[in-house]
């Protein structure tokens, strides 16, 4: 049966495209579903791309992916510097989680180098921008097919 990457997004990213491109890129969060959607493909696997601005939300899809899906890709934006109820969620969850950001957050404000969600993460990715989407699928490919 094929594998499920859930895809997580947090707070404003679904303002990608809209503003500060120098920061985040041009493409849309849509234009990134589509290119990751293919990608997943070529994998053999599949992807449950989903964005929030409410952190209870995310938390419950955390929640939900138990036992329904193979990894998490999470970008928890803003989340990331101070959700402990997003890290403990993770930390209940039964699959591999990746952490991801589009920017380096080391180079910006200093709140943005600490990461609750680093603590529980398998690996994180930041500074290469929507890129950063691929290459955590192919790490998350990579990690499901040494589980095997
Ligand atoms: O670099 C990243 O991916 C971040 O997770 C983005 C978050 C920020 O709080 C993190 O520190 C790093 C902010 C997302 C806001 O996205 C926008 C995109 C376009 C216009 C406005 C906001």
């Amino acid at each position: 049966m094929t594998q499920t990457i859930l895809v997580l997004n947090g707070p404003n990213l679904n303002m990608l495209g809209t503003r500060e491109p120098e920061i985040y890129g041009s493409e849309t969060l849509a234009d990134i579903e589509r290119r990751l959607a293919a990608r997943a493909a070529d994998l053999g696997l599949a992807i449950d791309f989903r964005q929030s601005n409410h952190e209870g939300e995310l938390v419950t899809w955390i929640q939900e992916g138990r036992g329904r899906v193979a990894g998490l890709i999470m970008n928890p934006a803003a989340y990331t510097h101070t959700s402990i109820a997003i890290m403990d969620a993770m930390q209940a969850c039964d699959y591999p989680v990746i952490e991801i950001h589009l920017s380096n957050v080391h180079r910006r404000e200093a709140f943005r180098g600490h990461s609750y969600v680093s603590k529980v993460a398998v690996g994180v990715i930041c500074g290469f921008g929507s890129k950063g989407y691929d290459l955590a699928l192919d790490g998350m490919a990579d990690l499901l097919a040494r589980s095997r």
